[in-house]
Formats: C-alpha cells, structure tokens, sequence
C-alpha cells in the first residue's frame, strides 16, 4: 500500500473514532433530557467539583443516599468556568451521570492568566497553597515570590515544601537552609521532606500540615508534586513524570486539576505543572501588597507618591539598602514589576 493511501486511510479511522465519541456523547445528553422530561432526574442536591474535562465535570455527591459517589456531569450554559473545588447544585441522572444547575458563591479562587492574557480560574475553595520546591529541578526564586503574592493576595496561607532532601549534599546543603531561612524570616511556615516517594514517614510534618484545610499543591514541574500526593494517597495513582535528562526539568504530566480527600479530613488539589505562574492580572499597588516586607513599609516614604524607583526618602529602598529587604525578594518585585507594566502597554 502506498504511504498516501495508509494516510489517507488512518485520517478516515480518526474521523471515524471521532464521530463515534461525538455520537456517544449526545446519546448521553439525549438521555438526560429524556430522564428530565420524564421527571427521572433527582432532585437538586450539593456536589463538589472534583475534576472538569473538556466537555464534562466529576461531581462528587456531598449528600443524599449517594453521597460520596462520583457522577460524570454536564453543565447547563452560563454557568461560567468551574473548577475543582467548586461546590455546585446538581441533579443526579441514571448511571452516574447527572446535570449541574448552579454554582454556590466561592469563599477563594485562584486564578491566572493563560498564554493569552485571558485569565482562567484554577481551583476554587481552598485555603492553603503549598508551594512544592526540590532540590532537583532548581528552585526559580522568582516563581516562589510569584506563588506567594497570589497566596497572600488570596489570604490563604503559603507552606513553602523542600522536597527531595535525600538529595541534599554538602556542596548545596547551606544554600537551601539560606533559601528556607530566609522566607521563615518574613514569617512564612516552611517544611523539608526527606522524599515524597516512598514511605509516609519520609513526609516529615507535611500530612499535619494538610490536615483538616484545602490546600492547592503549586510548583514547577518536577519537583515531586504526584509523587508526595501519591505516597499520602496511595490510591490517587497520579502519574509520575521522569525528569527530562536535558534540562532537569519535569516532563508534563498532569494537566487537569484534580481534588483528592485525604482520609483524616482535608482535600488536596494538584494543579497542572504550571511552569510560568504569571501575575499580568494585578496591578503594581497589589503587586506590594503581596510582598510583606514591602506592603509593611508602604506609606513610610517622604513622598506620598513615592513609587519606590529613584526617590528621596524612600522608605522601601532604604530597607534594601540596608538588607532589611533581601536582594533577592527585591529583585523578584522588580522584575515582576516590569512584566506586568509591560504587559499593560499592550
Ligand atoms: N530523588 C528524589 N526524586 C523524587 C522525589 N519525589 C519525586 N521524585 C522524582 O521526580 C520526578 C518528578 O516527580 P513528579 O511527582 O512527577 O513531579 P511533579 O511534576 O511535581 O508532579 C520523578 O522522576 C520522581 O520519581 C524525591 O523525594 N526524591
Ligand atoms: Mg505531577
Ligand atoms: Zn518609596
């Protein structure tokens, strides 16, 4: 058979697997327009968004006979994004499927802007946001700071997580205590795992530290994320990425946010390996409310409208001059300050 033919022939299967799944999947609204009619349709009833697909959501039932049990849903039109975390009012259909009606209000929302500029919501409800950092791929300082500003912006509390401790050596012990030193002294809670991999004991204070709150796990691609939620939860089986021999860095493997309930009460949401957590949404006045030693100085400075830059008087870079400020925070202000008034501009 010639090369032509074999490609033509694979592009008929592909269109042919895609009609199929399309018809599959009106087949399935079709039913549940046909179980609402006929009044088969539960009645409303709370769910939480655990996962969304492309074109369905998994609603976990938080009440009624099921409750627990894990639905595929569709949503009705104008219900705006939703993401996991999110609690909803559903109406449960035949074979675990089940219509979404509504949205319940959000107490937090973590959102970003995509390649685009267009901002998405992330996941909903929590109040925790673990920032996983590793030995191995190298922390980006700049990328920490950006978590933080969104965590402090959202009010929820940040834990800065050290994986892959057991490949701490002598050569780079002293510059990982410096790095955890330094954010314990703006007062953020950090915690060292000695290896997310293989044993619960390894975690160190991490499952307390989960206990009882919804935390969003966030951090570069790599550093250990599905594996610690994986030995926390050995049943989420989430895959786990090799790291690219090349550059050190996590190959993609989640894309989806995912909810998890961890069995001594609690919920972790690992969120897709976001390598580049931009903050083009803020502005330059939220932008210093989210670096403490900065928002704690502001209105201190000679002039009322000091924008901290060349000023007199200033009080912010008299703190980097005299290292109240640490050059490395400050320089992620700085160059996070650039990328959002660049991005303005356009
Ligand atoms: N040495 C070491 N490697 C780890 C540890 N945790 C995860 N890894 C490895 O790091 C790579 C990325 O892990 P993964 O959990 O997929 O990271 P994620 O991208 O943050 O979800 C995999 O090859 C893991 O086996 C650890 O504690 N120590
Ligand atoms: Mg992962
Ligand atoms: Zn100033």
């Amino acid at each position: 058979m010639s090369k032509r033919k074999l490609n033509r022939r694979q592009e008929w299967r592909a269109e042919k697997i895609q009609k199929e799944r399309q018809a599959r999947s009106n087949k399935k609204e079709r039913n549940l327009s046909r179980q609402e009619q006929s009044g088969e349709l539960s009645s409303e009833q709370q769910g939480l968004i655990i996962c969304r697909y492309s074109k369905h959501f998994e609603v976990e039932a938080l009440e009624g006979d099921d409750q627990g049990a894990v639905h595929r849903c569709v949503s009705r039109t104008n219900l705006g994004t939703l993401v996991a975390g999110d609690k909803v009012v559903w109406r449960a259909g035949a074979d675990q499927t089940g219509v979404i009606e509504s949205r319940l209000e959000r107490s937090t929302i973590l959102e970003r802007p995509d390649n685009f500029g267009n901002l998405k919501a992330v996941a909903a409800n929590i109040n925790q946001m673990l920032i996983v950092i590793a030995c191995e791929p190298a922390p980006q300082l700049n990328l920490i700071d950006r978590y933080l500003v969104a965590a402090e912006l959202m009010n929820i509390r940040p834990v800065i997580v050290f994986n892959k401790a057991d490949l701490i050596t002598d050569d780079n012990a002293a510059g990982f205590e410096n790095l955890l030193q330094r954010y314990r002294a703006l007062g953020y809670q950090t915690s060292k795992i000695i290896s997310s991999r293989h044993q619960r004991s390894d975690l160190n204070d991490l499952p307390e530290l989960v206990d009882q709150r919804t935390s969003i796990v966030v951090g570069q691609s790599g550093v250990g994320k599905s594996s610690f939620i994986n030995t926390l939860l050995p049943d989420a089986q989430l895959e786990v990425g090799e790291l690219s021999h090349a550059s050190g860095e996590g190959t993609h493997t989640t894309t989806k946010a995912k909810l998890f309930h961890l069995p001594c009460g609690g919920q972790l949401i690992d969120s897709p390996g976001i390598r580049d957590f931009s903050l083009w949404h803020i502005d330059i006045s939220q932008l210093q409310q989210g670096f403490v030693e900065i928002a704690a100085l502001l209105g201190s400075c000679r002039f009322r409208n000091c924008r901290h830059e060349l000023e007199p008087g200033c009080a912010i870079l008299e703190a980097v001059e005299d290292g109240r400020i640490g050059p490395e925070r400050f320089s992620s202000y700085e160059r996070t300050k650039e990328a959002i008034l660049e991005q303005q501009k356009r």
